[in-house]
């Protein structure tokens, strides 16, 4: 019988003696990053001799698609070659960082290779997701109506300034037919 088990972070199958071993330390598992400039995936890497290759297959969690080494998804298992501290020793940080990380959730799968080209069989994965970096509220002001402004004839324009620390991607204005007269105000950014 062949029991398999699904989880958020996993092993699915064991090594053997003298098979390298890889994992991820960064990011974390379920970890939440944000978005700015590049993200730069690292990890260590051991052998009983000697670890000469690490690459990483990074996939997008709602697509099912890997990152390819032209930037683009792709729906084939893609591996991706990793920077090695230490190539060829018998334990090894290794790095690998992606250039343009976007907002969304995703699994890093690492490989190792020692110098007998056996290659860890482990498939450990971590999960994790890029997040917006943009924390901080928009502003917002309101110039049309002023505060009990009346109207008599229409149309009638209203208008206001919005603003952010990153960049306001729109503005939604209600009036309300049961408050005539008083506009509720939102800003995204
Ligand atoms: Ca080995």
């Amino acid at each position: 019988m062949i029991a398999v088990l699904v989880l958020a972070q996993g092993v699915a199958a064991r090594a053997a003696v003298g098979d390298p071993d890889v994992v991820v330390t960064s990011p974390t598992r379920q970890q939440r990053i944000p978005a700015a400039g590049s993200l730069t995936i690292t990890g260590t890497a051991t052998d009983d001799v000697s670890v000469s290759r690490v690459s990483i297959a990074l996939r997008r969690t709602d697509t099912g698609r890997y990152l390819s080494s032209a930037g683009i998804w792709v729906s084939t298992y893609t591996l991706l070659p990793a920077t090695l501290t230490s190539p060829g020793a018998a334990s090894t940080t290794w790095s690998y960082t992606w250039s343009a990380p976007v907002t969304g959730s995703y699994s890093v799968i690492p490989q190792a290779w020692d110098n007998g080209n056996r290659v860890d069989p482990s498939r450990s994965w971590t999960a994790f997701s890029v997040v917006s970096s943009d924390t901080t509220a928009p502003t917002l002001s309101i110039q049309v109506p002023a505060s009990n402004q009346t109207f008599t004839a229409g149309p009638v324009t209203f208008s206001g300034s919005a603003g952010d620390n990153v960049g306001v991607t729109a503005v939604d204005v209600r009036v309300p037919e049961s408050m005539a007269g008083v506009a509720s105000r939102e800003a995204v950014g």
